[in-house]
């Protein structure tokens, strides 16, 4: 019985030294995918919303089409990080532009328009 119980508790431990391992191998990986913005489809950071990722606020790695359901769609933007949103009115980073360097709780001209975006400092 006490053996039992032993092996149990090396096993506990074993379990618990991988996680820490796996945890501390992890940490070393390339950057990775942080929360930039989330955009809703009203002003004032209301209604539907979905979180943009990007790895760094680089503009050319950063380069995404919104999803289809999201085009022509956003109506107000939240940024959590020190980056600008570069939008603009048409896919593959194309058309008109404008840069965004904080949270805007409406677009203006840029309501319901933007289509694809990338991030940059
Ligand atoms: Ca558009």
């Amino acid at each position: 019985m006490l053996q039992r119980i032993g092996s149990a508790v090396l096993m506990a431990a074993a379990t618990a030294m991988s996680l820490v391992l796996c945890a501390a191998g992890t940490a070393d990986a390339a950057p990775r995918a942080q929360r930039v913005a989330t955009v809703y489809e009203h002003a004032n950071y209301q209604g539907a919303s979905i979180d943009l990722y990007a790895d760094e606020c680089v503009f050319v790695s950063s380069q995404r089409n919104l999803p289809s359901a999201w085009n022509d769609r956003i109506s107000s933007i939240q940024m959590h990080q020190p980056c600008a949103m570069v939008v603009f009115e048409h896919s593959g980073i194309a058309g008109a532009s404008t840069w965004f360097w904080a949270s805007q709780n409406g677009l203006g001209p840029w309501n319901d328009r933007i289509s694809s975006y990338a991030f940059s400092k």
